[in-house]
Parts: structure tokens; sequence; C-alpha cells
């Protein structure tokens, strides 16, 4: 009986043993960076990223690339987000592996907060500089104050050579050049160490004569005096004055070091400049959309009038990051992501030029396995089953014009 509860104590040992080494071995390749999780219809109906430019594909260290584009802020934001009064362009990396060397919201800087209008369309810039080698995916996005990321279309970006080569310089105002990579750690460091000595030390003052049982004996015999001699009231003293003088005169001397410092900087940018965008002369009446469960693709009857004086064709629709295009009208020449771009995804029942002053209702459908693959097949479990999305129209010349479009989506089963 002994004999088989050992084994099996063995066993499980063993057992436990290979688990924990399966766990600290398993690296899963992070291939899903957030936006798949969250809910589709929030996906659709917040934030359009377009227009998306990534400078470079492969970067060495302490090089640079930006991120460029368009973003329009969707005039018809989900209830349960609030609205992007105080907003943050963010970048989605795993740490910085890249740093953030400048950030534009229509040409202004925007290092802190700012305040985006429903309905407006901006156009935005982040200057990358590179620090740590390896494959990245790189999104832009942008963090909304009581709303959360909200996470825009993410490229593949590799960096080469060595992070230690990585360095941060700096000119400040008062002209010195530092890096800020290693800047002021030596004194970080220094401080933290002097004061946890100092610490220890008092510690090990009092732990050198026995620290427990005889000096309860002690305190329980009433002779609780006996305990603090005439130097140890002295050593205190010495502390705690030494402490005192120690933070004065750093304090002093650090001031003398650096003798002009400023409080951190922060506070809400507002009046960010939109773009001025040309009011569209194509208006699409959305008849109808749905898309079928399960499914790779969604349907739409529009109606479309071509109130301006040249004809016009539809190239794309985009949703959630996702492009669907139609080869025949427009092409991708930015590199956009793979998997959220459609080539052919974009299907019209009749897509020949619509002239000026006339109107057609077309069936368009999209379809691509990116509307599964991003989850937006999973419409299905949201609570507001709504899309919205961007329409790109082409005239004879190329001249490009976007229209929002935002309904009902009704799922269809077999
Ligand atoms: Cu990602």
């Amino acid at each position: 009986m002994k004999l088989i509860k050992d084994k099996v104590a063995k066993l499980s040992f063993v057992a436990l043993l290979m688990t924990v080494t399966a766990a600290m071995f398993y690296t899963p390749t992070a291939s899903a960076h957030g936006e798949k999780s969250q809910a589709a219809f929030m996906r659709m109906r917040t934030i359009h990223w377009f227009d998306l430019n990534w400078s470079k594909e492969e970067v060495a260290v302490n090089d640079t690339m930006t991120i460029s584009g368009k973003f329009h802020v969707f005039a018809g934001w989900p209830e349960t987000v609030d609205k992007p009064e105080v907003s943050f362009l963010n970048i989605g990396i795993p740490g910085a592996v890249f740093i953030r060397a400048g950030s534009w919201i229509g040409g202004q800087l925007v290092p802190r907060s700012v305040t985006l209008e429903l309905g407006e369309t901006y156009e935005f810039k982040v200057l990358l500089k590179a620090r740590r080698p390896g494959d990245w995916h790189v999104h832009t996005m942008m963090n909304v104050e009581g709303g959360g990321p909200i996470i825009g279309p993410g490229k593949w970006v590799t960096i080469t050579g060595t992070m230690g080569s990585f360095t941060n310089p700096i000119t400040t105002l008062t002209g010195e050049t530092i890096d800020l990579e290693n800047f002021n750690l030596g004194n970080i460091y220094f401080w933290h160490a002097f004061w946890y000595a100092l610490g220890l030390a008092w510690l090990v003052y009092w732990a050198r004569k026995p620290m427990f049982v005889p000096r309860n004996i002690a305190v329980e015999a009433g002779k609780a005096d006996s305990l603090i001699s005439a130097t140890d009231k002295k050593v205190a003293m010495a502390f705690g004055a030494g402490t005192i003088a120690i933070v004065a005169f750093s304090m002093g001397s650090t001031n003398e070091q650096y003798p002009v410092t400023t409080p951190l900087q922060a506070g809400l940018m507002r009046g960010m400049k939109p773009i001025e965008m040309p009011a569209a002369t194509v208006s699409v009446k959305v008849e109808d959309a749905s898309y079928r469960v399960p499914g790779r693709a969604m349907q739409m009857t529009l109606t479309v009038t071509n109130n301006g004086d040249s004809a016009i064709r539809l190239g794309e629709f985009e949703t959630a990051g996702v492009r669907f295009l139609d080869p025949a009208v427009s092409e991708d020449t930015t590199n956009y992501p793979d998997d959220l771009l459609a080539e052919e995804g974009l299907t019209v029942s009749d897509n020949s030029a619509l002239a000026p002053g006339e109107s057609r209702t077309i069936e368009v459908t999209a379809s691509d396995a990116a509307w599964e693959v991003y989850r937006l097949a999973d419409l299905i479990y949201d609570p507001d089953s709504r899309f919205a999305g961007l329409l790109f129209f082409y005239d004879e010349a190329g001249n490009r014009q976007l229209v929002t479009i935002d309904a009902p989506l009704i799922p269809t089963f077999i």
C-alpha cells in the first residue's frame, strides 16, 4: 500500500515538474493585439482610420519611421464610450520597442491629451524611433478617457541592430545635451542605495544585541528603561539629526546643480484643427444591410445619387480598419496590412460610371476572410447591431470623395 502511495506521489511530482517546465517554455507569438476581442459595433462606430502610411517596413535601431494618415471621428458615437473630449493619440506596441519622437494632429504637436469633435476628420503623423530589435506589430491608436483604447490597423515592422546602441539625445533649454535613455540613472541608484543602507544601519545597530525574548522579559519585569542606554540615545539623535542634515544639504546642492527646473507640463489641448473636407457631391442612402451568420461577408443595398459634375464609381468600403476594394476602380499603393486588405473584396451589382445627376440603386457585397478573422462577424453578440463605414467614390479624373454610411446591420440565418 505504501509502495503505491509513494509511486503516486512521485508520479504527480514528475507531472507537476513537466507542467511547470512546459509553462516556462510556452511563449506564444502574439498575433492578435487586442482589437479583435473588442465589440465589433464599437470598432465600426468610433474612429475610422484611413489613408494610412507606414514609411518603412524595416528600420535599424536609432533610425526613425513615420506613420501618417487620417482618422474620422464617427458622428454616431456609441453611448457606452465617453465622447472623445479627452483623447490621447497613442501607438500600440509591446512596450517601448520604438520611442515616440513626436506625434501631431493637424500639424500640431500633441504630447498631451486633446479634444476631438464628433463628425470631424483629422490628419495625424507619428514619428517613431527604433529601439529594440525584433518583429513588431505597430498600431495607431486613440485612447479615449472614459471609453478605452480605440485600436487602429496594425502593420508588422522589423527592427534590426542591437538595443545597446540606442540613444535618445535631447538638448535642454539650459544648453546641455543629455541622453534620456540613461540620464540621471546613476543618481537615482545612488540615493536609493544610500537611504536603504541608512535604514539597514539603524536596524543593524539594534539587532547586534538580542532582540526579542530578553527584551520582552525586561519590559515585563518593569525594567524597560534599562534597554535604552545613554549611548543608544546619542546614536538615535545622530541618526535623526544626520538625516535632516543630509536632506537639507542634498536639497541645497541639487538646487545648485539644477538651478532651472519647471513643473511637469500637463493639461488638455483643445482646438485641434480638423481637415476641411469638401462637401460630398455624392449622396448615399442605405436601403438595407445584412450579413449571413455564419459567413464572411456583408451585403448592402445602396441608392447612390451623383450630384456632382463628373461621373463616379464606387472604389472602396472601409469599416473597422478592413478595406474592401473593387480592383476595377481602386488599387492599394500604400502596402496596407495584408490581413486587413481585401483587394477584390468589394462586389458591386452595377459599378459602371454613374453620370452626373443620375441616381442608381446597387447591391454591394463586402466579402473577405478578414470579416471573420477580425471578428466583425461577432456583431451577432453585440447589443447594438448597427454598422458604420466609409465609402470612397472616384470620378473619371481619379479624384476621391468620402461618404460615411451608417445603418442597422441585420443578420440572416440559414
Ligand atoms: Cu497587433
